[in-house]
């Protein structure tokens, strides 16, 4: 009688583990759709991560108002991915120790819009990359280890801003925030706007060390900041 007894608990206990596991997998989790860089959508011979026209219809990524012809706007892309990556758990490692965090789909801050535009076919890699082939004075190297020939160029909130600075998409002190505008709280952190509302107020969503896990922030109050203000 014991021994049933002591079965139907550690039977339930298991239940209780599985249903917790099955939560936190499906409240947290990583990002692995890396064809979003890695994927060829106008088949040539280059991957979308450095395609300036990802699409191939001869209008570059930032003019073109489809960048991947899936039908829909890049603000819309934009949005519905960065909505997807809430949930994506932080990289504690900030892509050091030969980027584990990162194979494990972990990501940090500046990866929301990284990832978000990539799935829209704007790959802000594929800017940042031509723009210091152009303009290297754009950044600051820091002595060659920070240059695109070193692993976390493309994944630096400082040179997301430098690049915008340097093109003329960059708002100072913006008044109000823009769907798809890349929020600037420092050289060291970004936000991703996906909604604004008539009171003023808008939608952020956001990846910091602090919250653990990508959240969606609804309604938060405008602070004058400055922006990358990519999309129309
Ligand atoms: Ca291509
Ligand atoms: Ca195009
Ligand atoms: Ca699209």
């Amino acid at each position: 009688m014991k021994k049933i007894h002591i079965f139907a608990i550690s039977a339930s206990a298991l239940l209780v583990v599985f249903a917790l596991v099955g939560l936190f997998l499906y409240q947290f989790h990583g990002f692995h759709d890396q064809k979003v860089f890695s994927g060829n959508i106008d088949q040539d011979h280059i991957s979308n991560e450095f395609d300036a026209d990802t699409d191939g219809d001869g209008v570059a990524n930032l003019k073109d108002s489809d960048a991947n012809e899936n039908g829909k706007s890049n603000k819309q892309d934009v949005v519905s991915e960065a909505k997807r990556l809430v949930g994506v758990l932080y990289d504690p490692l900030k892509g050091g120790h030969g980027n584990i965090g990162g194979k494990m789909g972990f990501i940090v801050c500046i990866d929301v819009p990284r990832i978000a535009y990539a799935d829209a076919g704007i790959s802000l890699d594929q800017l940042l990359k031509a723009d210091y082939a152009r303009h290297p004075g754009h950044y600051e190297t820091q002595g060659g280890t920070n240059t695109p020939a070193t692993p976390y160029f493309y994944r630096r909130v400082r040179n997301v801003y430098d690049y915008a600075r340097g093109n003329g998409q960059l708002v100072r002190h913006a008044s109000t925030p823009k769907v798809g505008d890349i929020v600037f709280y420092s050289r060291y952190h970004a936000t991703l706007v996906i909604g604004t509302h008539k009171d003023g107020t808008y939608d952020e969503v956001s990846a910091s060390p602090k919250k653990i896990y990508t959240r969606e922030t609804l309604h938060k109050k405008w602070k004058i900041r400055d922006v990358a203000r990519l999309l129309n």
